[in-house]
């Protein structure tokens, strides 16, 4: 039988020792270590290391995707679903929360920040649009979208931009030449529908929005929306993402614009 380790009688002493000392401190209400506890009952995010019991009580929450990450396949790939929506938008999310907490944002709609985001600070604009732009990209998108739209929609477009071709082309010109990170939108604006685009995470619900209106339809031409499948190919990525379109989601939007 081997000799046993010096000092091994004295360590398990200081075990049992330590386990009592730790019992009667709980007797007593102490609670010793509570975030070792937190972390062990799984409640940080291992992903943004946010404590989800914050989460849960912060006015924003992350947008349930209303189809699955590979749903879009093969216009948007699986791995940039996931890591746009549980990573990017989530950030968003986290990040707007802290902005606003214990402000008078904290008490603001959604609309009401964005219509005087000048005010506010820039953490605001860029995560309160971020929020916002996310959350109407996932819901215009649906599996087996596209085509075209219906109805007084359609009768608007054609209106607007005299035929649906001639629509796609421009929403794609602005999605194309809107240079670096942002957005491509399909407006009501003073009535009429028009293409705009912006830059960051701005939207045309903002004051600083060079066009200002309600967006019934956008696209995301962040590169974290389509490099891992299209890299450098945003014009590839932009002619795809029409089969994406959710246009009975977009119509909705548009008759609630008016
Ligand atoms: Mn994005």
């Amino acid at each position: 039988m081997p000799p046993k380790p010096a000092g091994a009688d004295h360590h398990s002493e200081f075990n049992v020792d330590r386990r009592k000392f730790i019992a009667s401190l709980s007797a007593l209400g102490i609670g010793l270590a509570a975030s070792k506890a937190e972390a062990a009952a799984g409640m940080i995010n291992k992903v943004t290391g946010f404590n989800e019991r914050n989460i849960k009580m912060a006015k924003y929450e992350l947008t349930v995707l209303p189809y699955q990450y590979d749903s879009l396949e093969p216009f948007i790939d699986k791995m940039t679903m996931e890591i746009h929506h549980s990573r990017h938008h989530q950030a968003y999310v986290n990040n707007l929360n802290n902005a606003i907490a214990g402000t008078e944002m904290e008490g603001l709609s959604m609309h009401d920040l964005l219509a005087n985001i000048s005010k506010y600070p820039a953490a605001v604009r860029n995560n309160g649009g971020g929020h916002y732009n996310h959350d109407l990209f996932w819901k215009i998108m649906k599996p087996a979208g596209g085509g075209a739209p219906q109805g007084a929609l359609a009768d608007a477009i054609n209106a607007a931009f005299d035929s649906f071709d001639n629509f796609k082309e421009k929403l794609s010109n602005a999605a194309m030449t809107r240079f670096g990170s942002g957005w491509a939108w399909l407006v009501v604006s003073g009535g009429k529908l028009v293409v705009s685009s912006t830059p960051n995470q701005d939207n045309p619900l903002m004051d600083v929005a060079d066009v200002k209106g309600t967006p019934i339809l956008g696209i995301d031409v962040w590169e974290h929306a389509y490099y891992l499948k299209y890299q450098n190919k945003r014009n590839e990525y932009v002619a795809n993402w029409f089969n994406t379109i959710n246009w009975d989601e977009v119509s909705k939007r548009f008759t609630e614009s008016k």
